[in-house]
Formats: structure tokens, C-alpha cells, sequence
């Protein structure tokens, strides 16, 4: 099952919203995944890093499935002041599923920025008809501080949850629509039928573009530089949070 180790210091140590989506995130993907291990690239699974200003620790948890190439939940806190989940489900090229991605930063006092999508990768750029039904289905409360996209946010479907929570009841309303995207995923997912050989490079277009997109994130890419320099934050943003499967894994 799921390894606990020095993990779990850091996530005592974190926004408690942030440790319940993690267990929510987690328990999901037990649930309904087969679970193996993702070798992260060397060196990258925990890491610690202080240039200018506040010390930055990231714990990282990987795995893969016989549908996701890899599956990426994140922890990461900066000095007392900012703590940071960052999960994203890449589909393995053979699948027509959409991407699961997840944002949620907390500041000193309040949660700053809760984001959550599932993002198309098709040609069309729109979600496939089980998803939209399912997703339509489930509950839509409305949040009193919603935040709008940035530039680069054309990856997001027409579901795509981008708000600052203002109470805590808000904050459990996020927590659980993210937790109903991740079970209409999962169910979604063991479900799919493979692509055919020619129908998979347009899909791995699509993530390509959204990992491009979200590359251009200079909010994310500050905070890394900051800690450890441009040249690992270029290397993180590509190799860690947003790469792309190498050709061994498109076999
Ligand atoms: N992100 N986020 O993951 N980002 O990784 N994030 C911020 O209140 C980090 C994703 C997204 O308004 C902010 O403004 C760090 C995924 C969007 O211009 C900070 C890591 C998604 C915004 C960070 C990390 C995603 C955003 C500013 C690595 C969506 C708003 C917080 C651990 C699926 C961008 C604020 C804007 C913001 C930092 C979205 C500090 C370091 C998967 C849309």
C-alpha cells in the first residue's frame, strides 16, 4: 500500500486543507487504480533548496497505472508563509483521457488560489460526452470569489474550478467537487477503450500542449527560482511537473 516515511512530516506541517485533499487525492487512487511505483528523475523525489530568501522543501509522490504514464502528487512548503499541492494525472498516450490537474496555494492566513480542472487533450479541445454528463450531474455551488483564468489558461475546460475560498465552507465545498473530478476520472478511466495507432498522436498533442501552456506558469516558476535558480526551475518545470512521456514510454 501507500509508503508513509519521512513523507509524512512535512504534510503535519501543512495548510490543513492541503493534507485532506492529499488523503483524498490518494485514498481515490487507491481505490479504484492498480497502483505501481514512478521513478521520479534522480534526485528529485524530496528536495531542499534556500537562495534568496526562504527555504523551500518538496516532498514528492509518484506512481503509475495500466491508464495514467504517471500519476504526481506534490507537497511543497515555502518558509512559514506559503504551502503549496500540485497534483497532476497524465494519461498514457493510448487513452482518450483528459487530464486531472490540481493547484491549491495557501498563504500565511487563507487558501489564495484553489484550482481544479479535468482539461481536454482531443483535437477539439472538449471533453468527451460521459465526462460532460458526469461532471453536469454533480454539484455546482457557486463560489463567491472566483478568480479569472490567466492567459495561458486555454487548456481549462468549461468545468474548470478557479476560486479563492472565503469561508470554510468553501473550502470543503472545493474539497469536494475536486474529490467528485477524481472519482468520475477514475470510474471514467478503468472504463476507456484504447486508441488506435493513429488516433494517439493527436491526443499526445494535446498534452503537449497543455504541459506548454502550463510551463508558461511565471508564478510557479518564480517560486522554484527563487529557491534553487532558473536553470533547475527550467529543468523541474520540464522533467517533473510538466513532461512528457519519452519514447520508451509511447511503446
Ligand atoms: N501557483 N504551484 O504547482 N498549476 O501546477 N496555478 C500559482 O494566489 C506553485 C499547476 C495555476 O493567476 C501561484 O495567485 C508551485 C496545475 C493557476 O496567473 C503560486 C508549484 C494547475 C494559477 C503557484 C505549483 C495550475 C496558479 C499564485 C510546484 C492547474 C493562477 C497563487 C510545487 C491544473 C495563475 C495566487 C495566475 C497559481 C506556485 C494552475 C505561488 C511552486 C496542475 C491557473
Amino acid at each position: 500500500m501507500l509508503k508513509t516515511s519521512v513523507y509524512n512530516s512535512l504534510r503535519e506541517e501543512l495548510h490543513p486543507l492541503i493534507c485532506q485533499l492529499a488523503q483524498g487525492i490518494e485514498s481515490c487512487w487507491a481505490k479504484y487504480l492498480h497502483l505501481e511505483p514512478y521513478d521520479l528523475p534522480e534526485g528529485l523525489g524530496y528536495v531542499e533548496g534556500r537562495l534568496e530568501g526562504e527555504k523551500l522543501t518538496i516532498e514528492n509522490r509518484c506512481y503509475q497505472t495500466p491508464q495514467f504514464r504517471k500519476m504526481h502528487l506534490e507537497l511543497a512548503k515555502v518558509g512559514q508563509n506559503l504551502d503549496i499541492l500540485h497534483c497532476v494525472m497524465f494519461p498514457r498516450p493510448e487513452y482518450p483521457l483528459p487530464m486531472f490537474g490540481c493547484d491549491l496555494v495557501a498563504g500565511k492566513t487563507r487558501i489564495s488560489a484553489a484550482i481544479a480542472d479535468l482539461s481536454p487533450t482531443n483535437p477539439q479541445r472538449t471533453l468527451p460526452e460521459s465526462y460532460r454528463n458526469a461532471l453536469a450531474t454533480g454539484s455546482s455551488k457557486a463560489f463567491s470569489q472566483p478568480r479569472p483564468l490567466p492567459q495561458w489558461g486555454d487548456i481549462f475546460s468549461e468545468f474548470c474550478l478557479f476560486i479563492r475560498p472565503d469561508s470554510p465552507a468553501e473550502e470543503m465545498a472545493f474539497l469536494e467537487r475536486v474529490e467528485e473530478f477524481l472519482h468520475i476520472h477514475c470510474n471514467q478511466a478503468v472504463q476507456v477503450q484504447p486508441l488506435s495507432v493513429e488516433e494517439q498522436a493527436a491526443y499526445l498533442a494535446g498534452q503537449r500542449y497543455y504541459c506548454s501552456q502550463q510551463q508558461r506558469n511565471d508564478k510557479t516558476r518564480r517560486v522554484l527560482e527563487k529557491a534553487f535558480g532558473s536553470e533547475w526551475a527550467e529543468n523541474y518545470m520540464n522533467s517533473v511537473l510538466f513532461d512528457l512521456p519519452t519514447e520508451e514510454e509511447c511503446e
